[in-house]
């Protein structure tokens, strides 16, 4: 059975330094580089906002497109990656999944390349790492989270192991980088 990685947001906003910074954001990269290669495709997704967005009402300004901050992480290796997607590119629209990316259909991408498993990891854990996972789930794919490959925003301590919580119950297998094989 075929299965790709969808990697959401690594993007420097996310990381130590950036607009929207989380705890151990950049600490998910050498997890990533690492396990890339095990996969039949590579999916990343971006936030790319513009400057006049509604989510910046909820958040501060963060992943504007085009702005340094909505690159990739530098060390992020972005040879291997096969379609990136770009979400919440409209002003009135938040795009925590990357099912709503604006550029390309998630949906369409994996049933041309016959991938009926979805692993994911990236940022946020409690946004659109989770978004994205249940809405994996609502298509009928086999959706595994890496535990080790994602960091949370957690607003309010535990709201990652909540996501978590949320993501098992909707039938999400939650796995570490190890286990995964080639
Ligand atoms: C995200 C908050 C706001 C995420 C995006 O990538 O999880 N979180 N925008
Ligand atoms: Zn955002």
């Amino acid at each position: 059975m075929k299965k790709a990685l969808l990697i959401v947001d690594v993007q420097n906003d996310f990381c130590p330094g950036g607009a929207l910074a989380v705890n151990d954001g950049d600490k998910v990269v050498p997890v990533i580089n690492n396990i890339m290669e095990r996969f039949d495709m590579v999916i990343s997704s971006q936030d790319w906002h513009p400057a006049d967005s509604v989510h910046f009402e909820k958040w501060p300004p963060h992943c504007v497109a085009g702005t340094a901050g909505a690159d990739f992480h530098p060390e992020l290796d972005r040879a291997k990656i096969d379609l990136r997607l770009f979400k919440g590119t409209e002003n009135r629209d938040d795009g925590y999944s990357a099912f709503e990316a604006t550029n390309a259909s998630l949906t369409a991408f994996l049933q041309e390349h016959s991938i009926q498993t979805l692993y994911v990891c990236g940022l946020t854990t409690d946004y659109c790492v989770k978004a994205s996972v249940l809405d994996a789930l609502k298509e009928g794919l086999h959706t595994c989270v890496i535990t080790d490959a994602i960091a949370a925003v957690n607003q309010q301590p535990g709201d990652d192991k909540k996501a978590l919580q949320e993501m098992y119950t909707g039938g999400c297998i939650l796995v570490e980088a190890d286990e995964i094989r080639g």
